[in-house]
């Protein structure tokens, strides 16, 4: 377990024009990834990743050329969840063939699927394959929060390694970091990256990282040290980029602030809707404002 801790990117994949993986750009954004925001490691297919609107086989294809790109130079956790049950094991096998360092699966959602369902799916998915598991929770998206028992539930499993925790809940965090001192929780919103931090996560996986990966390291490192007020200047700095980049549009924006950058990064999936003019123009701004 102890490996896996450090800061992952959400990994973000180009898209051309016509929705197409983009397969150069999407190589150009790993090397980026472990070259300038020195990653720890990359978190492969998750919702940066606009995983929910491919098809199995374009999953599968953004696994293979993250590994190919990034060899065994940082870890890789491959997002494998879906309300497809058998897609998610078909995926699991497939990104365990490859060699990822471990899985993750978002909880199943869209239904109202109960804690007897989501256990089912989680066993399901990491008895099929050798590897490791890492609960995705993003209860603003899926709609499903889990309790600290039912985490405990699930931990019983050894397979079942850590949690990828997209969350506010700061008082259901203190009590799992307590209650489960030997899983890994990765925070998820990198915008309460440093109260996180303080309260002792073991990494990160986030979007804004993708261009911000400097500076989320310094907050998480600084936190970690103990020098709560210099990570907080950091973390002013890096939430004035999250505002405007959240006010311009999430994934759009980081990808055009790539674009400024050099690198590949492409167009989003749609439905997610092409950056106009006016969204590149705020999103050069921002370039030169936080990253020259
Ligand atoms: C993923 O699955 O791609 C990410 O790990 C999700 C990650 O938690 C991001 N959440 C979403 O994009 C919904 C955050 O990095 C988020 O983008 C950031 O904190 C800005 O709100």
């Amino acid at each position: 377990g102890t490996r896996m801790k450090g800061i992952y990117s959400a990994l973000l994949v180009s898209f051309d024009k016509d929705g197409n993986i983009n397969e150069k750009g999407l190589r150009q954004i790993v090397r980026h990834n472990i070259e300038v925001n020195k990653v720890d490691g990359l978190y492969v297919g998750g919702s940066t990743g606009e995983n929910f609107m491919l098809s199995t086989d374009e999953k599968k294809r953004i696994f293979e050329i993250a590994k190919d790109e990034a060899k065994d130079e940082v870890k890789l956790i491959a997002q494998v969840g879906s309300v497809n049950l058998k897609e998610a094991v078909e995926l699991a096998k497939f990104a365990t063939d490859l060699g990822y360092d471990a899985l993750s699966a978002v909880t199943p959602f869209y239904y109202k699927f109960d804690f007897a369902e989501i256990k089912h799916y989680y066993e399901t998915i990491i008895n099929s394959v050798n590897n490791k598991m890492i609960i995705y929770s993003i209860p603003f998206l899926t709609g499903v929060n889990m309790s600290l028992d039912q985490f405990g539930e699930l931990f019983e499993n050894e397979k079942i390694i850590g949690v990828k925790f997209t969350a506010a809940d700061f008082y259901l965090l203190e009590r799992m970091r307590k209650r489960f001192p030997d899983k890994l929780i990765y925070a998820g919103f990198d915008e309460m990256m440093l109260p996180a931090a303080v309260l002792g996560v073991d990494g990160a996986i986030g979007s804004t990282f993708n261009v911000n990966g400097v500076r989320a390291r310094q907050i998480f490192e600084l936190a970690q040290e103990g020098k709560v007020s210099e990570a907080l200047e950091i973390q002013h700095v890096t939430n004035d980029l999250i505002t405007d980049i959240l006010g311009n549009g999430l994934y759009q924006t980081i990808k055009a602030i790539l674009e400024d950058q050099g690198v590949e990064a492409g167009y989003c999936r749609k439905p997610m809707k092409e950056a106009t003019p006016e969204m590149i123009v705020k999103a050069k701004e921002m370039n030169k404002k936080y990253f020259q």
